[in-house]
């Protein structure tokens, strides 16, 4: 079963990653250099099944990207609140103030000016995917310049987003994690994909980025009219948070199921026509979830 390449990882980074201090203070074990693949060609999808992992929320959250925001209200208003923890950190040291989380996100949501000055995450993966800021003074639209050359140049070695912007590293709430997206078709049609992540909370984020670039391969594969192909995962410092020990215990008690399948529902008109409801998963019947806290 490919959920081994997770498990197998996963167990490797608590049996013999170096354990240091991070940046979080939570302290981690980590280990540098991973390479995980999946096939998606047989119409699955790595949602991994050893426990509930939140799908939409992460299909959600690649929609986001797409749109070029960089602001936490509209997926507050999705109800997906995995990014609030920055930008909450961030206002309770300027102002002092021990507003709850619920609070602060109903304020995002309900207040269109405190959203523009508090929820705000810098120029992040949004930005850069969009509206990369040239040298040249122009604004780079990295995703239409790739359907364009999935399309018009498969045989291209060129097809690839970039998220790490050295200039603009500094104005951003988090450093991008999965930095770096490439692309590989091949001569009977399929859509490969390659993610290199830098930096990956095994138990936690790698789930997420799993189904986000599933996805997001769903969505290029259709706009190109290709199949999609294998989803390669590269990740740099794989580790996992000291208190994720028990979960991460927990997990590797279980056997994985079979992976679920993702369609689209319908075809859309271009990359910025996706919405939520478009994805059909089936047959996904994980083991229950796995509570475990962030590290802010
Ligand atoms: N920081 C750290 N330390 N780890 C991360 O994974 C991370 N991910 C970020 C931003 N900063 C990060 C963005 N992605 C969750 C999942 C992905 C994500 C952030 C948070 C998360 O907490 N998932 C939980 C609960 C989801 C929910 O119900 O809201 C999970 O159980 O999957
Ligand atoms: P860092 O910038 O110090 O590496 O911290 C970022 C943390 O967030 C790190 O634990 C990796 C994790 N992360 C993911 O695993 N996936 C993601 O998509 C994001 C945004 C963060």
């Amino acid at each position: 079963h490919p959920e081994y390449q997770y498990l197998d990882l996963l167990e490797q980074v608590l049996d013999r990653g170096d354990q240091r201090l991070d940046r979080t203070g939570v302290g981690t074990r980590s280990v540098f250099g991973a390479l995980v693949r999946f096939d998606l060609s047989d119409g699955t999808v790595p949602v991994l099944t050893t426990k509930r992992v939140y799908w939409k929320l992460a299909v959600k959250e690649m929609l986001w990207f797409l749109t070029g925001g960089t602001n936490i209200q509209p997926l507050l208003r999705e109800n997906v609140r995995i990014w609030t923890d920055w930008p909450l950190a961030a206002y309770r040291r300027a102002t002092g103030e021990d507003i709850s989380q619920e609070a602060f996100e109903r304020r995002i949501v309900e207040d269109d000016a405190f959203a523009a000055r508090w929820g705000e995450l810098g120029p992040v993966y949004g930005k850069q995917w969009r509206r990369w800021l040239g040298v040249d003074g122009a604004e780079h639209d990295q995703i239409a310049a790739l359907v364009k050359t999935l399309r018009e140049n498969p045989a291209s070695r060129r097809m690839l987003f970039h998220a790490w912007n050295v200039g603009e590293l500094a104005g951003m709430a988090l450093p991008p994690c999965h930095m770096v997206y490439q692309y590989h078709v091949t001569s009977d049609g399929r859509l490969n994909c390659l993610l290199y992540q830098r930096s990956a909370d095994l138990l936690l984020g790698a789930p997420f980025n799993f189904v986000g670039a599933a996805a997001l391969q769903l969505m290029l594969a259709q706009q190109a009219g290709l199949r999609p192909g294998e989803l390669v995962w590269v990740g740099g410092d794989v580790h996992l948070y000291l208190n994720h020990v028990e979960q991460a215990r927990e997990q590797l008690a279980r056997e994985p199921r079979p992976f679920p399948r993702m369609t689209l529902a319908r075809h859309a008109r271009s990359i910025d026509d996706y919405r939520i409801e478009d994805f059909v998963l089936e047959d996904y019947a994980p083991h229950p979830p796995i509570k475990a806290d962030v590290a802010v």
